[in-house]
C-alpha cells in the first residue's frame, strides 16, 4: 500500500494549509515486541467479522487475530505481520501477530448504537470529501467537519464536487479558496484524470452523504469494485452494500481509495483549538499572544489574532475561515 507522506509530497502549498504529521494523541504505539521473527508485513484491506483479509506480497489473505494481541484489534490501512498459511487458497487461514504503528488515524463519532468513538481507519493520507453540487446539495457543515478531521489527523482534505451537470461549482470553490484546500470538479461519465492524479500514489478515504454519488465514483475509478449505486435496492443481492469499509485497489495508479459507507461524521471530540491552529502556521506565532485558555473564536476576550491579522501577518478570510473551522467542531 502506498503510504505515509505521499500526499505531502505533491506540492501544496504548505504556507496555507498544513496538516499535523504527528498529531499529538493520535499515534497509538504497538505495544507488542516482534515475537514472530518471521512474520511477513501486510496490510488490512477489508475486516469482516473477526475476520480480517490481509494484502501480503500481493496474495489476499484471510486471517485471524493471534490471542498474543490482546485486546488489540485491527482496521482497514493497518500494517500488520502475519504468519501462518498465506497460501490464499480458500480455506487458508492466516494469523496476525504484530500491529504496527499508526501515521494517522479517523475516528468515527460515537452514536446511537455505540457511545465510543471508534478508529475506522488507520494510515491514510488523504481525505476525500465528495460532495454533490445538487440532489442533495452541498453540506457545509459536514465537509467543515470533514476538513477539521482530516487537519487534526494530518490527512490532506481533497473535495471532491460531483454532479457537475445539474449545477456550478463555483460558490462550493469560492467558500473554500481561503483555506486552500484543493477541488476536484466531476460529472458522472465525464472525465477522472485530475482526481486520479490526486489519487496516485495515495491513500485515500471516501466520506460524503449518501447519494452524493461515491459509489459511482468508485466504480469509474475501480470497475471491478462493481459498488451498489443508487437507491439501496441491491441489498442481498451479494454486492458490498454493508457498512464494512472496503480498500480498493486503484489500477494502474499505485493508490488505494477506502470507501466508508455508513459514516456520516467523524469523532472531533479530541480535537482541541490548538490542534487546528496547527494547520493555520500564518495565525500560529500570533496565537501565542493570546490570554492563556483562549479558544480564539471571534470576540474572545483577550484573542491577539484579530491584532495579528491587522499587523499583516495573515488576511481576515483567513481568520475567519480559521474560525468557521472553530465552531464547526
Ligand atoms: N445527475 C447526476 N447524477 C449522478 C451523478 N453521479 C451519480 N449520480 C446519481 O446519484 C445517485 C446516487 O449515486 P451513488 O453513486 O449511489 O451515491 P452514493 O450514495 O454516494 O454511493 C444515483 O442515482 C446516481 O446515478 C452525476 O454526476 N450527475
Ligand atoms: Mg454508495
Ligand atoms: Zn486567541
Amino acid at each position: 500500500m502506498a503510504g505515509g507522506n505521499r500526499a505531502r509530497e505533491r506540492g501544496y502549498d504548505e504556507d496555507d494549509v498544513r496538516s499535523r504529521a504527528n498529531p499529538r494523541g493520535t499515534r497509538p504505539r504497538s505495544k507488542q515486541r516482534p515475537a514472530h521473527a518471521d512474520a511477513l508485513d501486510g496490510t488490512v484491506f477489508a475486516v469482516d467479522r473477526g475476520r480480517y483479509s490481509v494484502l501480503v506480497d500481493g496474495i489476499e489473505v484471510t486471517a485471524m487475530r493471534a490471542r498474543e494481541l490482546g485486546r488489540a484489534s485491527m482496521v482497514v490501512g493497518d500494517r500488520v505481520g502475519v504468519v501462518g498459511d498465506m497460501s490464499g487458497e480458500p480455506d487458508a487461514l492466516a494469523r496476525i501477530v504484530r500491529l504496527d504503528e499508526r501515521d494517522t488515524v479517523l475516528r468515527r463519532t460515537a452514536d446511537d448504537n455505540d457511545p465510543h468513538e471508534r478508529v475506522i481507519v488507520a494510515n491514510a493520507d488523504q481525505l476525500v470529501i465528495v460532495s454533490a453540487l445538487a440532489d442533495p446539495g452541498p453540506s457545509y457543515g459536514l465537509i467543515d467537519r470533514c476538513i477539521v478531521a482530516a487537519l487534526a489527523a494530518g490527512i490532506e482534505p481533497l473535495l471532491c464536487l460531483t454532479k457537475s451537470d445539474l449545477a456550478s461549482p463555483d460558490p462550493v470553490i469560492e467558500r473554500y479558496s481561503p483555506l486552500s484546500v484543493p477541488a476536484v470538479v466531476t460529472h458522472r461519465g465525464g472525465p477522472l484524470d485530475e482526481l486520479r492524479g490526486h489519487l496516485a500514489e495515495s491513500v485515500s478515504v471516501l466520506v460524503g452523504h449518501s447519494g452524493v454519488g461515491k459509489s459511482t465514483l468508485i466504480n469509474a475509478l475501480v470497475p471491478s469494485a462493481d459498488r451498489a449505486t443508487g437507491v439501496v435496492s441491491a441489498i442481498g443481492k451479494g454486492r458490498h452494500t454493508s457498512s464494512s469499509v472496503v480498500a480498493l485497489r486503484l489500477p494502474d495508479l499505485d493508490g488505494w481509495v477506502i470507501d466508508t459507507p455508513g459514516v456520516r461524521s467523524f469523532g472531533l471530540a479530541h480535537v482541541t483549538a490548538d490542534d487546528l491552529l496547527w494547520a493555520f502556521p500564518d495565525l500560529e506565532d500570533g496565537a501565542t499572544q493570546c490570554l492563556s485558555g483562549c479558544e480564539h473564536v471571534a470576540g474572545a476576550p483577550g484573542c491577539h489574532l484579530d491584532a495579528w491579522v491587522a499587523q499583516g501577518h495573515s488576511t481576515a478570510q483567513r481568520l475567519a475561515a480559521f474560525r468557521q473551522l472553530l465552531v464547526s467542531r
